[in-house]
């Protein structure tokens, strides 16, 4: 596993090269963006189990037949399978966008996640679906653009400062797409 650093000294090394100013001026602005992450991560790990139960909450009610007999969240046992999956892909994200760098969630993660989930009978697409519903959810906790509207009686705002957060926001959306077209 890897993160913005060893990143650097890994492909600097490959190339039997120092590190160049492109790569150190990517690092000092990881340093001095550090705690915008920090808040960044914790939107999502705070949030972690309201992502989750409302995106697979929403791919149920798009596809209800998940939840009959022969759906692939029917019984119980595979309901909680799904929901855990869900907390598993996104504590990966988290670690990912903390670390600013994929492998982690690569190898420990999304390494055969689509061969077992083929065996399994796990819909690919349902659990696209979920994913991409978290990726929203987590991007409004991001950007603090969550709303009443969309969070209804457990409506929560992040207690942090307002700043720039688009390109941690599409750090963290690159990580979504990442898990989906793993399973695509
Ligand atoms: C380290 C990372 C890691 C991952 C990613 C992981 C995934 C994982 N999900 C599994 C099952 C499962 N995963 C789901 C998930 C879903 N079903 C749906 O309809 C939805 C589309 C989706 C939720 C969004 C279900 C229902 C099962 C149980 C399938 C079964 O036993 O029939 C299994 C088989 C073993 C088990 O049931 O525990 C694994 C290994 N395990 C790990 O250790």
């Amino acid at each position: 596993m890897l993160d913005a650093f060893s990143r650097a000294v890994v492909s600097a090394d490959a190339k039997t090269a120092t590190l160049g100013t492109a790569e150190i001026a990517s690092l000092r602005s990881y340093v001095a963006e550090g705690n915008k992450r920090l808040d960044a991560v914790n939107a999502i790990t705070s949030n972690a189990s309201c992502i989750v139960s409302d995106a697979v909450t929403g791919m149920i009610c798009e596809n209800t037949g998940l939840i009959q007999a022969g759906g692939n969240c029917y019984p119980n046992r595979r309901m909680a399978a799904c929901l855990r999956d869900g907390e598993i892909v996104l504590r990966y994200i988290s670690y990912a966008l903390l670390a600013g760098d994929a492998s982690v969630l690569d190898d420990r993660c999304l390494n055969g996640l689509k061969e077992t989930y083929i065996a399994l009978g796990v819909p690919l697409q349902s659990a696209g679906r979920a994913v991409s519903i978290m990726k929203s959810s987590a991007t409004a906790h991001i950007n603090e653009t969550n709303s009443q509207a969309m969070g209804g009686t457990r409506f929560r705002k992040m207690e942090t400062i307002k700043g720039d957060c688009s390109s941690l926001v599409s750090e963290a959306g690159s990580y979504f797409d990442r898990v989906i077209s793993a399973l695509g």
